[in-house]
């Protein structure tokens, strides 16, 4: 809608649009607003696609579509984290490709943060979680000092875009500014905010309200990045800036290699539109996508979608067929995401059953349910790699790059700020030793010490060899380089 046009104009349109699909009671409200809050509700309703609500109404919320298994499945190929012989030579050259794709200024790092969090119960953006297990510096953080590491080694620019979503955007912008931009240069950070999906009424398909002047809304899953990656301008600025590969990454996991050259360089020199990094699965049901060939094109099926019976096959060597799990690490290719917005693509919608806060159209009162009663639809983004020609896999380990942040701290819990600080211990336990000094192990194997290796000294193993060292860490002392 034309900013110029008048609020009558503006109203006229938003209801003549929401009638046509029986959505116009989020109006009800509308004439007792003041002028900001109708504006407000206004451009909400000014922001959505509702065609694609209508439909999706039909196919997702007063049904629970079936998930559609393609009939050709089988494990994708994938490089290997240690090459095999005739492999050494290529990741040899890909390693050498990828840094000079970073000297050339030709990579930026992408983290998706527009996510809520609710499972850690962290109430900001979940970037600024104090992390790590010494210093307890945020996710963004370790981001930041890891591009500065880059720019420092490669004498570079790594431009860091973040996604952020509506319900987060300005206090993750806050944050940077009231931190100095953890250290990066305030013109090579941009922030923008994905798209919004109204929570429907899981019975009725009618779109919730969260307040008089507010649609019930949350953001519209990662694979909203592709599209918001294009329409923020954040394309535009990666071609001005020579930049063709995006280095994408989720924000919960502080042990990602943000800028790594030879997953870089594989995916350049085999021109891939988006390529993935995998680890072999814990257990046939590891809460992370599988990485399939579905009917000859990569794709990722989530874990919530693979077929027991598939999840727990096995090869002729007795182990997990389906053993590449998706840790939602990937490049993609600039000219991708272009051609995909100039073109009319559509990832599909994923249905999730949530409990949706809303307003309660008699009473005018929050309702906080105990019981899920809405639907949240995401789309995300490994569904865009069926689209791709060629799209390639690369093996890394868990030890070196998965130490995600996901639930609350609990017993037994995984993926939990406790878990990974001890992964971060035993990362950087595991280069000390690779350096020649001597680290006690627990009798699990873990590192029985603390230790943090900010990636501002350190992103790999030989980062260490030019820095002083202790000879030995002392059973349960506190190490920080
Ligand atoms: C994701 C993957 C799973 C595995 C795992 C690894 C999905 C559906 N599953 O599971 O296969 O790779 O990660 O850790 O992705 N986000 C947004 N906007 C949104 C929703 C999410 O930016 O609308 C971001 C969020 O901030 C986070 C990331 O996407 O950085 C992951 O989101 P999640 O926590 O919903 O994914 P999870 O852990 O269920």
């Amino acid at each position: 809608m034309d900013q110029a046009s008048s609020i009558e104009d503006r109203f006229a349109a938003a209801l003549s649009v929401l009638e046509k699909i029986k959505q116009e009671h989020v109006l009800t409200f509308y004439n007792t607003l003041d002028a900001a809050s109708k504006d407000r509700l206004l451009d909400q309703i000014e922001k959505i696609d509702w065609e694609e609500v209508a439909r999706l109404r039909e196919t997702h919320v007063l049904k629970d579509p079936e998930m559609k298994i393609a009939e050709n499945i089988e494990p994708a190929p994938f490089y290997p984290n240690t090459p095999t012989d005739d492999l050494k030579k290529k990741y040899a050259e890909a390693e050498k490709l990828g840094e000079k794709l970073i000297g050339d200024n030709r990579v930026a790092a992408f983290c998706v943060a527009g996510g809520q969090g609710t499972r850690l119960g962290f109430s900001g953006p979940k970037g600024m979680y104090p992390a790590t297990p010494i210093r307890e510096v945020s996710l963004f953080s370790c981001f930041a000092d890891y591009i500065r590491n880059m720019q420092r080694k490669f004498k570079c620019v790594i431009p860091f875009y973040v996604m952020t979503s509506p319900l987060n955007h300005n206090e993750t912008i806050k944050y940077f500014r009231d931190n100095n931009y953890l250290g990066l240069d305030e013109k090579n950070v941009m922030f923008f905010p994905q798209a919004m999906m109204p929570g429907m009424e899981r019975s009725s398909g009618k779109v919730l309200m969260a307040s008089v002047d507010s649609l019930a809304l949350s953001p519209n899953g990662h694979g909203g990045s592709l599209k918001a990656l294009y329409t923020s301008g954040a394309i535009h600025d990666m071609r001005e800036r020579g930049v063709q590969h995006i280095s994408y990454v989720q924000v919960d996991n502080p042990l990602v290699k943000l800028i790594d050259p030879l997953f870089i360089g594989l995916h350049a020199m085999d021109e891939a539109e988006m390529s993935s990094k995998m680890l072999s699965k814990r257990d046939p049901f590891e809460k992370v996508g599988n990485f399939c060939l579905a009917d000859g094109r990569m794709s990722v099926i989530e874990y919530s979608d693979m077929p027991d019976e598939l999840a727990v096959e096995k090869n002729d060597q007795g182990e997990l067929k389906y053993c590449g799990g998706s840790i939602a690490i990937h490049m993609i290719s600039v000219s991708f995401v272009e051609q995909l917005n100039k073109g009319a693509f559509r990832l599909p919608f994923h249905r999730a059953e949530k409990k949706v806060p809303y307003m309660d159209m008699e009473s005018k009162l929050p309702v906080s349910p105990s019981e899920p009663n809405g639907v949240k639809l995401e789309t995300f983004v490994f569904d865009a790699l069926p689209l791709c020609d060629t799209s390639i896999v690369y093996e890394t380990l868990r030890e070196e790059e998965f130490a995600p942040i996901k639930n609350a701290d609990g017993p037994g819990v995984l993926d939990s700020p406790a878990t990974s600080k001890q992964m971060q211990s035993n990362r950087a336990g595991k280069w000390l030793k690779a350096n020649g000094v001597e680290v006690p192990l627990d009798a699990n194997g873990n590192v029985d010490a603390t230790i943090e290796v900010s990636q501002l000294t350190a992103v790999c193993a030989e980062d260490l060899e030019t820095h002083p060292l202790p000879k030995e860490v002392k059973r349960g002392a506190e190490i920080l380089l």
